[in-house]
């Protein structure tokens, strides 16, 4: 199956500038050429049009859902590249730019599945509606919007709404979850391994579970990997690190065993930031991860 790379240069889901440029700083550091090595067609589609940044605004405090428009807008043509992908048969990646994209790439990826698991790797749970929010920041919410609650035209990207059931959900690494996402996770009966359950468990395992829970339900399994998933001694090129984070041989693990599981058909790969990192290692290391994760064998 052919890769298609889809850049999505978003930075309005959140306050750091710097993390639009994650697509280019994922090229620079030799994404594509470690994909094809494996034995894989890669297309590099280029990045999705953002809309213009207005400087002033962007640095403005805003009342209610920061950068709203531009959000819709942005959602709106990744939804379109990524529906286009997916309608030719071919496995998309794409790179951010700030979780919010995941708004509009599962959008795109949903509507060719009845059940789309996602697997959520991140130390957040990206639950908020702008009632809970602490902060206005959209990246905090798309997995909300997915599921269909929240501002009406984040839930309707793509013409429909719905597109994620929260039984086919399960979030790992989270560590940093506000009271308004603790209790929804509850209500809705998510299924979640905190770092604590990663200590006990082992990523092996956990993600074992992930799969068994997954595998007869769904349809297809989405990826939505935040690079602040992992320690920020792994990555500290991320707009809102926490300490403790998975490591980087639990999250190899992680992406190796989703590889050799066959169930996932698309991925996110998102808040890369080379603004705040150190010489783009955080691009770097998940570059490995990718390689991980399209199936590079050590022997
Ligand atoms: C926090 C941070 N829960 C918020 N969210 C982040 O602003 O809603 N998500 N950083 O990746
Ligand atoms: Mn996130
Ligand atoms: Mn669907
Ligand atoms: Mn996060």
């Amino acid at each position: 199956k052919r890769i298609e790379i889809i850049g999505a240069p978003t930075a309005f889901g959140q306050r750091k500038l710097g993390v639009n440029f994650g697509p280019d700083a994922l090229r620079y550091a030799g994404l594509i050429e470690r994909i094809e090595d494996i034995g894989h067609e890669v297309i590099d589609k280029g990045n999705v049009q953002s809309p213009v940044l207005d400087m002033k605004k962007y640095k403005s405090e805003q009342k209610g859902l920061r950068n709203l428009e531009e959000v819709i807008a942005f959602s709106n043509n990744l939804y379109e590249s990524v529906n286009e992908t997916v309608e030719k048969g071919h496995f998309p990646l794409i790179l951010g730019g700030d979780h919010s994209l995941s708004i509009g790439s599962i959008a795109g990826i949903s509507k060719h599945y009845e059940n789309l698991g996602v697997i959520w790797y991140d130390a957040h749970g990206d639950l908020n509606t702008l009632e809970s929010s602490p902060s206005g920041n959209i990246h905090g919410m798309p997995l909300r919007a997915l599921i269909g609650e929240g501002d009406e035209a984040l839930t309707n990207i793509g013409g429909y709404k719905n597109k994620v059931k929260p039984e086919n959900v399960v979030l790992i690494g989270m560590r940093d979850l506000d009271e308004g996402e603790k209790k929804y996770i509850k209500e809705a009966g998510i299924l979640t391994y905190t770092m604590a359950d990663i200590d006990r468990l082992g990523m092996g395992q956990v993600i074992s579970e992930t799969i068994e829970y997954l595998k007869d339900k769904t349809d297809g399994i989405h990826l939505s990997l935040d690079v602040d998933a992992l320690d920020p001694v792994e990555t500290p090129g991320t707009g809102t690190i926490v300490p403790g984070g998975a490591t980087y041989r639990e999250s190899h693990l992680a992406m190796e065993m989703l590889h050799e599981s066959k169930l996932i058909v698309s991925a996110d790969l998102v808040e890369v930031n080379p603004l705040i990192d150190e010489y783009n290692k955080t691009a770097r290391l998940a570059i490995g991860l990718m390689g991980s994760f399209f199936g590079e064998k050590l022997l």
